[in-house]
């Protein structure tokens, strides 16, 4: 008797375990690389995350939000160029197609944090949530950085 009930639980696990690489295929294999959240001085309302976005899965993913509890609001950003101006714009998702590597990084994609609720000094550490296209999420504890800003600014205009 106590045996059958040791097997049925053995196979129990067994097909669990089975099922386990099925629920993990998906979003769940892309990962987020070396992410970093730009300080800003203290009055500052805004910053942005950005990060290496990694899809090791076979399918195309996009990641179609963010959230973090040092802002009010967190946007997904691109730039666009305008009139010979860098123009940042919203966007409803980031496609990541299968097997490839997209940056968030100065001067292109990246997580908005709109309404900071506290200073973001470098070696502060800020919580990401990444949200995908199919529900799942994942958390990015990310550094906050010194990005030099006048630099960014130069090469915006040289492009
Ligand atoms: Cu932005």
């Amino acid at each position: 008797m106590k045996r059958a009930f040791i097997a049925t639980l053995l196979s129990l696990s067994l097909s669990l375990s089975l099922s386990g690489p099925l629920v993990a295929a998906g979003s769940d294999n892309v990962s987020a690389k070396d992410p970093y959240v730009r300080a800003v001085p203290p009055g500052m309302a805004n910053s942005a995350a950005f990060m290496q976005l990694n899809n090791g899965d076979k399918g195309d993913h996009a990641l179609v939000a963010a959230e973090s509890p040092v802002a009010q609001t967190v946007e997904l950003h691109t730039h666009v160029q305008e009139g010979g101006m860098m123009m940042m714009r919203k966007i409803e998702k980031i496609d990541l197609p299968a097997g490839q590597t997209v940056a968030l990084q100065p001067g292109g994609l990246h997580v908005m944090l709109i309404g900071l609720v506290k200073e973001l000094k470098p070696g502060d550490q800020v919580e990401l949530t990444l949200v995908y296209e199919d529900g799942s999420k994942s958390r990015v504890s990310a550094p906050v950085k010194m990005i030099q800003g006048m630099q960014m600014q130069h090469k915006a205009m040289q492009h």
